[in-house]
């Protein structure tokens, strides 16, 4: 049996050809190795089950996850046991072990003729193990209904741990709006390429779209439109705490985000006491930005933002809330600035840490708090400067919403066409001076829906950039050359199709 580190065979053409089921996985693992023998595989059969250790409820879930992927199309019926021994040969194994090497996130996959054997410090990292072994397996694991083929993985071992702790995904529900099992399938997709948060912008001026009790008008009245007067809508506090466990399950945390003192007309037309004169303007559903702001001077702005973080932050599981911040041009810099630091003390007193966008740098934001770089290079640097750590948004690279190219049918462009190759080749690191890995927590891609309306339009704006985005995240540096990438996505067409996704491909993809 011959070994080879499969990084350097992944920079050759052939290396795909020989074994594509392990070359192809996205993110591309730390390290592979793989046996050369081009026969050797671990065959899952009806007689295989998933053993677990013994008094663990969590690898015990996980256990069932991968248990109901694989017994769907297979037409097996694995079940899952504790035990921590490996007795038996033709069995998946999930152990916790002590090895600090792995971190939170990182874990070993070891696939011999005879087992599988999954291993992590953490629970998070078994179950990116197991999304490593959905790869390994034949695409058509991921399908609905039985296929008769044999269910086959390469004997190959790898160990695997991310570069970032932040892997991000944002879906604007605002501009429009997107139903709970919408959102829980593109958390599906998302835990397929190990990213780990989903912020949900859930308000700006043409939609409110969380339910708040103690001032109902804003969904009552906020929420019936959207963008080109396209139907409304809003997640009741049980919807998104159905959307918080069910990412949670899937080691996702979502980050809430309310946006203010900007893109908030929504809440100014349904509470006219928020505004400076009293008087509720329109509903709005045009696309234009930067014209609303609530009432900084008002006392009542803040016992409305107090009222509104208090209720978010008893039903959010994770530490942040996102308080937008962007594009205030209707607030005053000094009122802007006080406005920032009068909103972080309140985010701080309800228990939970503030992200913004970049420009909330120009207040005096503390060194906990994160700032969410879009646009304004010299405010990621001014971050970096106050300790601040930063998510790399950067427009011109992963903003899902930006056309392709200039045929694309949705979308907008106003930070240029992001082509697959232009979404995946640049490194968080490098891309401002200023700006490198010590301030840096991580990488997020976020999709606006002014243009996009339906599920199709999302799957469609975000795959496959999102998984480019997923590889930056996740995999180092090094690892990471674009002609290697564009062959492995292009063995990922397959397994997108029979997911059903709607995405886009175009000569990138070859
Ligand atoms: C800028 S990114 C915005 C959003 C728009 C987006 C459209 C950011 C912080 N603000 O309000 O939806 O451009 O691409």
């Amino acid at each position: 049996m011959i070994m080879l580190i499969a990084v350097s065979c992944v920079t050759k053409k052939i290396a795909v050809k020989e074994s594509p089921e392990v070359i192809s996985i996205i993110p591309i693992p730390s390290e592979v190795i793989y046996d050369r023998a081009v026969n050797n595989y671990f065959r899952l059969t009806n007689n295989t089950n998933i053993y677990v250790d013994k008094d663990n409820d969590e690898l015990r879930r996980i256990g069932q996850y991968i248990a109901g992927k694989i017994n769907t199309p297979t037409g097996f019926d694995l079940s899952v046991f504790d035990s921590g021994n490996l007795s038996e040969d033709g069995n998946i194994y999930l152990r916790i072990v002590e090895d600090e090497t792995l971190g939170t996130e990182g874990y070993k996959l070891t696939v011999t003729q005879k087992n599988i054997i999954i291993e992590a410090a953490k629970t998070n990292g078994i179950f990116y193990g197991v999304q490593t072994l959905r790869q390994l397996l034949p695409d058509e694991i991921e399908s609905n209904t039985i296929k008769n083929i044999e269910w086959r993985v390469r004997t190959v071992s790898i160990k695997d741990y991310p570069r970032y702790e932040w892997r991000g995904a944002m879906l604007d529900v605002a501009r429009h709006f997107f139903p709970v099992e919408d959102v829980k399938h593109y958390i599906d997709m998302l835990a397929l390429y190990k990213i780990n948060r989903l912020h949900l912008h859930l308000t700006d001026d043409q939609g409110w779209r969380i339910e708040i009790k103690s001032w109902p008008n804003l969904t009552a009245h906020g929420a019936s439109t959207a963008v080109d007067g396209d139907p409304g809508g809003f997640f009741t506090q049980d919807d998104y705490k159905e959307i918080i466990d069910y990412a949670f399950e899937r080691y996702i945390t979502v980050i809430p985000e309310i946006d203010m003192p900007g893109h908030t007309n929504a809440a100014l037309a349904s509470y006219p006491e928020l505004n400076c004169d009293g008087i509720a303007p329109e509903l709005f559903t045009g696309i234009k930005v930067g014209f609303s702001s609530l009432c900084v001077e008002k006392e009542i702005t803040y016992e409305f933002i107090n009222d509104v973080i208090g209720e978010l932050a008893q039903i959010t599981k994770g530490p942040y809330i996102h308080i937008g911040g962007d594009e205030a041009k209707s607030t005053k810099e000094e009122d802007y600035i006080k406005f920032i630091n009068r909103v972080e003390e309140i985010v701080k007193s309800n228990g939970k840490k503030i992200i913004g966008w970049d420009e909330i740098v120009n207040a005096d934001i503390s060194n906990l708090s994160i700032a969410q770089f879009w646009a304004t290079k010299s405010n990621a640097v001014k971050a970096s400067q106050k300790k601040v750590q930063i998510i790399m948004s950067p427009s011109t690279r992963i903003y899902l919403d930006m056309k392709y190219n200039p045929s694309t049918p949705i979308g907008l462009f106003w930070a240029g066409y992001i082509d697959i190759k232009k979404s995946y080749d640049w490194d968080p690191s490098t891309e401002i001076d200023g700006v490198t890995d010590e301030n840096i927590l991580g990488v997020e891609a976020p999709l606006w829906t002014e243009t996009v309306k339906t599920m199709n339009d999302i799957e469609y704006m975000a795959f496959p950039r999102l998984i480019g985005a997923a590889e930056i995240g996740w995999s180092k540096q090094h690892l990471r050359q674009w002609e290697n990438y564009s062959q492995r996505l292009n063995l990922h067409k397959n397994r997108l199709k029979i997911l059903d996704i709607n995405f886009y491909q175009d000569n990138d993809i070859k």
